[in-house]
């Protein structure tokens, strides 16, 4: 398990998570920043909190059917179907980038699998490479069609299997991305904790599908596809509430987040970090303006700020065993 990068260096102020710090809870999420690269220009880097790269398998994939994308009144419907360059372009050519160019924001590699052998190949092939912090998961995405649209971690034993085959060859953070429509979603999150993952985010999108009015067709080239942005959030808070209750690893919340106010919802049910989508794909620089709408707020609750964490005054489990500073949120 030989690591080629050194540690990054540790920025002042922030919080300690899964062992590093991060300056700010706020995280780009899988699917919605490429590979960082693609947002230079455009969104200053350095001031995330972190982000999640898209989703690497094995080898390239060209994706779903075009229109891969349609909105709709309450946020959007997506089937990219993991469109990305696969794992040896990931590892010689997109993390390498990162190693050179993002310094503060911790970054994770989101990867993705039809079989539980895919996933550990993924990881134990990435797991040396430079760059970035930690892996998540993808266990929940519902637009790959060789799995008929159903999530991973729908499936018990592959959920179990997979954290644990994936646990024994990484020592970096390991988070489980787990799907919403899930029917008892504590349950399964316990089991993920339980085969070693050391961190859960919560929520993949949920299965949808738009038609045409006037024609039944859908609106997208796969039929059906993941629905994300506003629609979503309380979605998403309610699987934050329920999951950080029932275990003792940190929380990563994602879902509808479009405003400083959405990302503190989130914290408030319990998640330490969360994850910024579709807020991006209309407004590029929406996770900047959430960091600094976070950063004048006085009333954050640990870790980064003193605050009460709920508003039913119960603290779920997870923050205080895995966080080690609450010293006040830092910008870049
Ligand atoms: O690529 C996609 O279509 C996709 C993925 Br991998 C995912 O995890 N969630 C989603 O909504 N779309």
């Amino acid at each position: 398990m030989t690591r080629l990068d050194p540690p990054r260096p540790a920025p002042a102020g922030g919080a300690e998570i899964f062992g590093v710090r991060f300056q700010n809870p706020v995280l780009l999420a899988a699917g919605t920043c490429g590979f960082g690269r693609e947002l230079t220009g455009v969104l200053d880097l350095e001031a995330l909190g972190g982000l999640v790269t898209k989703s690497v398998t094995l080898e390239p994939r060209a994706g779903n059917p075009a229109p891969r994308v349609a909105e709709f009144d309450a946020g959007m419907v997506n089937s990219i179907g993991l469109a990305n360059p696969g794992l040896a372009v990931a590892r010689d050519e997109k993390l390498p980038w990162l190693a050179h160019h993002v310094v503060r924001p911790r970054v994770f590699v989101s990867v993705a699998g039809h079989t539980v052998d895919e996933y550990v190949a993924l990881v134990e092939g990435l797991h040396e490479a430079p760059g970035f912090t930690g892996f998540e998961l993808n266990l929940s995405c519902p637009n790959d069609q060789r799995l008929g649209g159903r999530a991973f971690s729908l499936d018990r034993e592959a959920l179990e299997a997979v954290i644990r085959r994936c646990r024994a060859v990484t020592d970096r953070p390991l988070l489980a991305k787990l799907a919403p429509n899930d029917p008892d979603l504590a349950d399964t999150a316990r089991a993920a904790a339980g085969a070693g993952a050391d961190g859960l985010t919560l929520i993949n999108t949920l299965p949808g599908r738009l038609l045409a009015p006037a024609t039944g067709r859908p609106r997208i080239g796969a039929g059906q596809g993941g629905v994300s942005g506003p629609a979503l959030r309380p979605v998403g808070v309610q699987a934050v509430h329920a999951v950080s209750r029932a275990v003792d690893v940190p929380v990563v919340g994602v879902g509808g987040i479009l405003r400083a106010e959405h990302a503190l919802e989130y914290l408030r049910a319990g998640a330490v970090l969360v994850q910024v989508g579709t807020a991006s794909f209309a407004a590029p620089r929406a996770a900047a303006g959430i960091i600094r709408g976070l950063d004048r707020r006085r009333d954050l609750p640990p870790p980064w700020g003193p605050g009460p964490r709920t508003a039913e005054g119960s603290s779920p489990g997870a923050a205080g065993s895995h966080t080690v500073s609450s010293s006040p949120l830092e910008t870049a």
